[in-house]
């Protein structure tokens, strides 16, 4: 039996990447995310290359929707999550903290630390009770310290860094292991959702540096779950070259 990793929002960017690492590195995959059909093309894809898929379709703010997909998999050979990659997250907005839109920080707190921890509530307890597991949160750099505009964004990945500090501590006295991973810039479709579709504007994020790629994080999550049982990597700030934190990056234009 190969081992499992479920890892949230696996349609696009560090999530699809990280399907495709562990699928290579010999897990196999529940993948979960709100679009049916793309889940269904990653699934296809990775079935061919010998991975066993099972998807489930729910966002992370629906507790409830969340919960009865975890529990379809009781009693069924998917029920034993060995790794859990709570990656599902978003940015919206770009804006000055007094003139944001509530109901995108209502959006990016629901999904960033909400859906973060209730999936944490669902897969965790069992971890615990078979003494192994591993949890693999995605923060940001964006959580080590505010850069403008970036507000509420960067709240939720301190709020990240936060919960799985505390979930580390919680969960010492098992061999359970936990991460944080704190990516910098990745060319995924974020900063397409961050600015609602503008993709001409996401674009300028990237311009005159080359960024990180889904797989480049897919790469040291694949390590950190790969490492030996002693040894946990609590935390991993991953930036691309002439990044230097979240608000100095140099650009070649
Ligand atoms: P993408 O937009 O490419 O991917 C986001 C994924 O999250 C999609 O698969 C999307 O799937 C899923 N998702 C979003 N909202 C929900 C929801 N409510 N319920 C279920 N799934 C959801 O962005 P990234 O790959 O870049 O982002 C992944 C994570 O990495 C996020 O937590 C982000 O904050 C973090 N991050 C990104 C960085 C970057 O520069 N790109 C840097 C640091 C951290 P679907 O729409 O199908 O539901
Ligand atoms: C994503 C990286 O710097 O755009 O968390 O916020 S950043």
């Amino acid at each position: 039996m190969k081992p499992i990793a479920l890892i949230t929002g696996a349609t696009s960017g560090i999530g699809e990447a990280c399907a495709r690492r562990f699928a290579r590195g010999g897990y196999d995959l529940i993948l979960t995310a709100r679009r049916a059909d793309k889940l269904a093309s990653i699934q296809a894809e990775l079935e061919t290359e010998g991975a066993k898929v099972k998807t489930l379709v729910f966002d992370v703010r629906d507790a409830e929707a969340a919960e009865a997909a975890v529990h379809s998999l009781a009693g069924t050979p998917w029920e034993n999550v060995d790794v859990l990659i709570n990656n599902a997250g978003l940015a919206l907005g770009l804006d000055k903290e007094y003139e944001g839109d509530p109901e995108d920080w209502n959006t990016m707190i629901d999904t960033n630390i909400k859906g973060l921890l209730t999936m944490t509530r669902l897969i965790v307890p069992a971890m615990v009770k078979r003494n192994e597991g591993h949890v693999i949160n995605v923060g940001s750099v964006a959580g080590d310290a505010a850069y403008a505009r970036g507000n509420v964004y960067c709240a939720t990945k301190a709020a990240v860094k936060a919960i799985t500090d505390g979930l580390r501590i919680d969960v010492a006295e098992s061999a359970v292991r936990v991460t944080n991973l704190k990516p910098g810039l990745v060319e995924t479709n974020f900063s397409t959702v961050r600015f609602h579709g503008d993709s001409e504007r996401a674009e300028g994020v990237y311009k005159g540096i080359k960024p990180l790629t889904g797989a480049d994080i897919a790469d040291v999550a694949f390590f950190a779950a790969s490492a030996p049982k002693h040894v946990q990597i609590a935390e991993v700030l991953i930036l691309a070259t002439h990044q230097a934190n979240g608000s100095f990056i140099h650009r070649d234009l």
